[in-house]
């Protein structure tokens, strides 16, 4: 499950958090298949509970697995995979799988199913109060998680007072691999698996084992879903990543953190001439990595701190580095603009309907939505990462400090300059003679550069130059953007 199943060439997926699947329709078909952008994460697609105000995480609160939440309903969904998989852009789907909604309380979920939180009832699945973990396999005096060094605690009882799934049980795991087959059916190509850290790898190797191929009609016979499992691993507890790794992929939270550091100058760039595994991270094609996530990007998860949006010159810079580095399956953070003193705060909208993603003159987006994965250095460094993909670093140079380049084989070349001092530096790119365009400071039409051009000569060598002042210190050039 470990294998993206991304369209030949394309090698990033993009988290459009809280999009309307109609949006996504048309985001797949307007710029994200023309750019080269291997697919999109989408919020949960299920059934769940309402809650006043309608905070982002509601949906991390699942009512049943009927299709029909905010974004959309099944017919819509259905409409969005198609549309994205006919421009070879994949959906993966969060599947929310550890639990239910909160316990206490009752209502109706976005599909109009009722819930019972006190006596555990939720008919639209249906599960009921033999369906979750007791007493018998929750030992906290009051059924929630407190003792993170207790690895029984955090899988057996409750994560913030959420129901909690037995899902030890035949019948558990078949109504979720139930759901999970439904997506699959409609041609999703694969899943984030929410609160990993929470189920037992023993659970999700059989459940998984419960899933069919990918839709043969999009995507041929014998076709594994891709699946990505959020296991927060920051080095200090008994949980590990690499006790879900051979399962599927997990996501690698230390290396936002680490970068983090690098490109807030906390710990200098020239040190980063090992990223990777080197840095006790889990191997490359066991992962995915992201810069930050729909939840540390406004604390929550535990992640603790990332660089976001909302510092753009690092946040640029540290999405650059990773886009340019050959480690980890790359995942973008797309998010919607935000008070940072109201971390519940839901998508853009009017009454209970999530606004349009309007679009710019300038591809920008509008109507509070940030895309980040519009803005130009991001775009380009994704189409970068497609060109250079299978290509070894080499003719790396450091000045020690926070002056760093790299090559990868005879495709791509990029300078960083972090420092507080300008950057003039003769360097070996590695890469064939002639003019490139830097796809930093401009786009590359088919003919002539928007913005800046680098001359790489017959020798390999090329002069940069780059002040430590400008918003996006950095220079990429790649043989697809050659004059
Ligand atoms: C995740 N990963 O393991 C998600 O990435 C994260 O966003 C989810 O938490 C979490 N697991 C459960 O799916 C979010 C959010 C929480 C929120 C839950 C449930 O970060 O704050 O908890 O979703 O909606 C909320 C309240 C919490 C309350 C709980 C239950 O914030 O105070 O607990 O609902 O009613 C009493
Ligand atoms: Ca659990």
């Amino acid at each position: 499950y470990s294998n993206p199943t991304c369209a030949p060439g394309r090698n990033t997926i993009v988290h459009l958090f809280e999009w309307k699947w109609s949006d996504i329709a048309q985001e797949c078909e307007r710029f994200l298949g023309p750019n080269g952008f291997c697919g999109v994460q989408i919020s949960p697609p299920n059934e769940n509970r309402l809650v006043s105000n309608r905070p982002w995480w509601e949906r991390y609160q699942p009512v049943s697995y009927k299709l029909i939440t905010r974004s959309g309903n099944e017919d819509q969904l259905r409409d969005m995979v198609n549309r994205c998989n006919k421009v070879n852009v994949r959906i993966y789907a969060d599947a929310v799988i550890n639990h239910m909604t909160g316990v206490g309380g009752s209502g109706t979920g976005t599909a109009g199913s009722h819930w019972d939180g006190d006596s555990l009832s939720y008919p639209g699945v249906p599960f009921s109060a033999w369906d979750f973990n007791s007493g018998s396999e929750c030992h906290s005096s009051d059924m929630n998680i407190h003792d993170y060094n207790n690895a029984e605690e955090v899988r057996n009882c409750r994560l913030v007072s959420l129901a909690d799934l037995k899902l030890s049980k035949n019948y558990v795991r078949d109504e979720i691999a139930g759901y999970m087959n439904h997506l699959i059916n409609i041609g999703v190509a694969g899943f984030r698996v929410d609160a990993a850290k929470h189920m037992w790898p023993g659970d999700l190797r059989s459940l998984f084992g419960k899933l069919t191929n990918l839709n043969s009609g999009v995507f041929g016979s014998g076709v594994k879903p891709f699946i990505f499992q959020e296991v927060i691993d920051m080095g200090s507890e008994p949980i590990s990543a690499s006790e879900y790794i051979g399962i599927g992929r997990v996501t690698n939270f230390i290396f936002g953190a680490k970068l983090g550091q690098v490109f807030r100058n906390e710990n200098k760039a020239s040190y980063l001439h090992n990223w990777g595994e080197a840095w006790n991270m889990p191997n490359s094609n066991d992962v995915v990595v992201f810069i930050d996530n729909h939840d540390n990007q406004r604390g929550h998860g535990g992640g603790g701190g990332p660089i976001t949006h909302f510092e753009p010159r690092p946040y640029k810079l540290a999405t650059t580095f990773m886009l340019a580095h050959p480690y980890g399956f790359t995942r973008l953070m797309s998010s919607y603009n935000f008070d940072r003193s109201n971390t519940d705060q839901g998508p853009p909208h009017h009454g209970d309907t999530i606004n349009d993603v309007t679009i710019n003159g300038d591809q920008t987006c509008g109507n509070g939505w940030t895309c980040e994965h519009r803005w130009r250095q991001m775009y380009n460094m994704v189409a970068f990462r497609n060109v250079v993909m299978g290509q070894n670093l080499q003719h790396w140079w450091d000045n020690g400090n926070y002056q760093i380049a790299f090559g990868r084989g005879n495709k791509g070349f990029i300078v960083m300059n972090m420092d507080s001092h300008s950057l003039d530096q003769t360097l070996q790119t590695g890469l064939p003679a002639g003019t490139y365009c830097d796809v930093i400071s401009g786009n590359y039409d088919g003919s002539s550069c928007s913005g800046n051009e680098i001359q790489v000569g017959n020798d390999g060598n090329a002069h940069f130059s780059i002040g430590n002042t400008s918003d996006n210190p950095m220079i990429a050039i790649h043989v697809g953007a050659k004059k």
